[in-house]
């Protein structure tokens, strides 16, 4: 049976899932201490005047920005030459923060030093570690051969774990396969991590009886579920479109006293609207509304928000947004915006307009994700003056527009068959980087065939130049030009040159074309 397509929210849950189960694998490679801003002011306080040195090295590494290869190490031995000490202590912490802002290359750069430049004694843990940063700055055989190279002693459950994590990001499933197994006879298996990291790379390949089988493995090795093994097993088994086993997953969680969070409830959710049982899956929600704690942030809400719009209940989106407002001081673009999509999918515009209004009023930066959001609604109801007038608002504001504004107008105007706004709009594009543009075939060859209809030579020489903007003037488009000329009953000197100048073949269409039009092949 084919899984059912999973809506975005699902999707979206589902990309978060996954990436939280790396970074579980990861912080439990990381040490024991505290994480987040809290542990750093803790320390900050109980600081000596030494310690204070050190905070204002991190502030040298943290200034770095994104700046490559060698800044790290330019940075210490300057701090060095200062005749400063850097405390062995103190640079594990900024490696921690380092990977923390996923400045990975100088989390590496700054573990190299300590072991090159300083000769630092490495600990399991920062072996574990360094083996996460070689894979994902040198890649996955770098990262082999360090492991290889590791004394024995310092393979242990850590840098085994480290090393199947790698495996399963790159999602390389034989590998990965072996690592556990050898694990497995060295005895260091029997742990939620490995089996955890195993399942979800299972569920990324859509193998997901190979996830369920994890799952006794788990029962029979004694091995305690969490909250993630959870979430995993109700995706696979919706994906079996087996809601059943979802839902006796749960119960057999509850029973065995797993401390489930919202996470759990709102995957069961998402897995409910997806089977279109919409009133269970606002059952869960309810769940996870009650499960959410302060320290759980906005997420939950943001996915409260998408998932009452997914069962279409008004009522209750508009009474999250409540909450959120009232929960916290700031608002956050990401909320803002969760809320228009909600609001979006429910068509409700008057609302959009409202909370549209109410960003445009507190935002710190602009994001333009939320014009666009609202252009979107605008052109879906056919207000294109609104949606224009925006854009213009926005122009004057000195904004960035992107590509998706473009694409937006451009489907819109077309849609309509209104050439020459969407060939104003095809103009703005080609100021975008080349990955960002989006004209395909089926719209240039759409553009031509109206120019050639409308005999509007000024329009087809405009899109060619786009085209050749773009890079993507060819012969095809030529023809298309030369056929618009000679719809018109005009000719134009320059034509041939132009051609040859684009190095482009005078082939015998191209030829043919070119002597009908007049033009005399000097
Ligand atoms: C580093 O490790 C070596 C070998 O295990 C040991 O002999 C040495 O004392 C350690 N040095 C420090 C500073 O811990
Ligand atoms: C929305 O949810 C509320 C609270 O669960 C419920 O009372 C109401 O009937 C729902 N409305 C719709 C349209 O489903
Ligand atoms: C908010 O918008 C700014 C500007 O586009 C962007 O840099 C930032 O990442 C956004 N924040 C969130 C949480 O999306
Ligand atoms: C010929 O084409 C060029 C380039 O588009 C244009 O600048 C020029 O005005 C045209 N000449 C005539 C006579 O149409
Ligand atoms: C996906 C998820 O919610 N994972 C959580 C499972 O529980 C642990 C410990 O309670 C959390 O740290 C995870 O974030």
């Amino acid at each position: 049976m084919a899984p059912p397509v999973p809506s975005a929210g699902a999707r979206l849950l589902l990309r978060r899932l996954l990436s939280t189960a790396v970074e579980a694998a990861e912080t439990v490679a990381a040490p024991a201490a505290k994480t987040g801003a809290k542990g750093s002011k803790a320390g900050a306080k109980g600081a000596k005047a030494g310690a204070k040195d050190a905070r204002s090295l991190y502030r040298r590494l943290s200034a770095l920005g994104n700046a490559g290869d060698g800044s790290v190490s330019r940075v210490l031995n300057k701090w060095v030459l200062e005749g400063r000490e850097a405390r062995a202590v103190d640079l594990a912490k900024y490696v921690k923060e380092l990977r923390k802002y996923k400045r990975h290359a100088q989390a590496l750069e700054l573990m190299d030093w300590m072991v090159k430049t300083k000769g630092m004694n490495m600990s399991y843990t920062n072996h574990a570690i360094r083996l996460d940063l070689i894979y994902k700055v040198r890649g996955i055989e770098a990262a082999e051969q360090y492991f290889v190279g590791l004394p024995d002693p310092a393979k242990n459950h850590r840098t085994y774990g480290a090393l199947l994590n790698c495996y399963c990001s790159a999602k390389m499933e034989e590998k990965a396969t072996d690592v556990y197994r050898k694990m497995d006879e060295l005895g260091i298996s029997s742990t939620t991590l490995p089996i955890n990291n195993l399942m979800s790379l299972y569920m990324k390949l859509g193998q997901h009886n190979k996830v369920t089988r994890l799952f006794d493995e788990m029962k029979v090795k004694n091995v305690k579920p969490d909250n993630l093994t959870c979430c995993i097993l109700m995706g696979s088994y919706a994906a079996l479109n087996k809601i059943d086993a979802v839902e006796d997953v749960l119960k057999e969680m509850e029973e065995k006293d797993v401390a489930l969070r919202w996470s759990a409830y709102s995957t069961l959710s998402s897995i409910y609207v997806n089977a279109g049982l919409f009133e269970k899956a606002e059952s869960a929600l309810k769940k996870l509304e009650g499960l959410v704690e302060a320290q759980d942030g906005r997420q939950p809400f943001d996915f409260l928000m998408s998932l009452y719009a997914s069962v279409g209940n008004l009522s209750e989106i508009n009474r999250v947004w409540n909450v959120v407002k009232d929960t916290f001081q700031k608002i956050t673009n990401t909320s803002y915006l969760g809320m228009l999509q909600a609001l979006y999918k429910l068509n409700d515009a008057d609302r959009m307009k409202q909370i549209y209004e109410d960003w445009e009023s507190n935002y710190e930066n602009y994001d333009v994700k939320l014009t666009n959001m609202m252009i979107r609604a605008h052109l879906r109801n056919g207000m294109t003056k609104e949606a224009e007038l925006l854009w213009e608002k926005a122009k004057e504001k000195g904004v960035d527009f992107d590509s998706v504004t473009c694409e937006l107008f451009l489907e819109h105007y077309m849609g309509k068959g209104d050439i020459t706004s969407a060939l104003n709009w095809v103009e703005i594009m080609t100021k975008f980087s080349k990955k960002e543009r989006k004209l395909d075939q089926e719209k240039i060859s759409k553009f031509f065939k109206c120019f050639e209809e409308h005999k509007d030579v000024e329009g087809v020489e405009r899109f060619c130049n786009c085209l050749r903007t773009l890079g993507c003037i060819d012969g095809k488009a030529y023809v298309s030009l030369l056929r618009t000329y000679l719809a018109a009953g005009k000719t134009n000197r320059s034509l041939r040159q132009r051609i040859k100048d684009d190095n482009i073949e005078i082939c015998y269409d191209i030829g043919k074309l070119l002597k009908r039009i007049g033009d005399k092949g000097r």
